[in-house]
């Protein structure tokens, strides 16, 4: 089988929801010499991409798009070690998660894994995280960098709260977001520092920042 055709193999499977079979697939291109990066890009992102025009078009619905969600953490489970380096020391503290109201978390795990990868130390929350526990854990961890993620527009919102409420309780971490919905425009005019479009985006800004 070519490279190409497992990336294919992957999206199709993960669209199918065949937990099983995109693990299989996953595992295979490793053991053929694939770099774990690229069946992230080529195959699960690309089925995510399809799982996500199905929903908006009406031809899916959660069910499936939760099947599918899942084939795809099965997926990451094979690559996100070998995205994940060991053994370094951390660069800095990186508090994650994803906002209050919101239940999204695949693109939230992906900045996590990939921040990992770059050897800093991942604090994830996980999802619908109340401004409140952003402060409690930043208190506890003081990270140098927070991350905030929405996949809704309707939560996109909370996104200005939770960094207001680290301002007014002094916290001065750097703030990062990301998310489908969220533009550089709105990152401004929420007083976000930074914004990442993609999870691999966001390591290079927040690594940029730190270097200053
Ligand atoms: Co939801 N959903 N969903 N959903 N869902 C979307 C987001 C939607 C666009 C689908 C659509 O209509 N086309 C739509 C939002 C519309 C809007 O607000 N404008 C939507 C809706 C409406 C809903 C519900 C309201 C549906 C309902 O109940 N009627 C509901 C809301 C639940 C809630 O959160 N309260 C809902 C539920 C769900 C599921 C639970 C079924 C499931 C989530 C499962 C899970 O996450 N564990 C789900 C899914 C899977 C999706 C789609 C299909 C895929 C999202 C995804 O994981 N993409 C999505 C459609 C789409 O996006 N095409 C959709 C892959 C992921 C890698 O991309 O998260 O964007 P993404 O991450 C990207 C970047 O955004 C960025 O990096 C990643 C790429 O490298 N990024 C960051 C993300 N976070 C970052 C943080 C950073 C930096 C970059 O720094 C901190």
């Amino acid at each position: 089988m070519s490279e190409t055709e497992r990336y294919s193999y992957i999206a199709e499977n993960l669209i199918d929801g065949d937990a099983g079979r995109v693990k299989e697939l996953v595992s295979e291109a490793i053991a053929a010499g694939q770099q774990p990066g690229d069946i992230l890009e080529n195959g699960l992102l690309v089925g995510m991409a399809e799982v996500g025009r199905r929903f908006k078009a009406r031809e899916f619905y959660i069910p499936e798009v939760l099947i599918s969600a899942r084939a795809m953490k099965m997926g990451m489970e094979i690559i996100e070690p070998l995205l994940t380096v060991s053994g370094v020391a951390s660069r800095a503290t990186v508090l994650i998660g994803t906002v209050q109201g919101d239940l999204h978390d695949i693109g939230k795990n992906l900045a996590s894994i990939m921040f990992q990868g770059a050897g800093f130390k991942v604090i994830d929350l996980g999802v619908d995280v109340a401004t409140e526990k952003f402060i409690e854990e930043a208190r506890v961890h003081e990270p140098e960098i927070i991350g905030l993620s929405a996949l809704l527009t309707t939560t996109m919102v909370n996104m200005e709260g939770t960094i207001k409420g680290l301002r007014e309780n002094g916290i001065s971490s750097k703030i990062i977001v990301g998310g489908a919905p969220i533009t550089a425009e709105f990152a401004r005019s929420i007083k976000a520092d930074l914004f990442a479009p993609t999870a691999a985006d966001a390591v290079d800004k927040v690594s940029a920042v730190l270097d200053t």
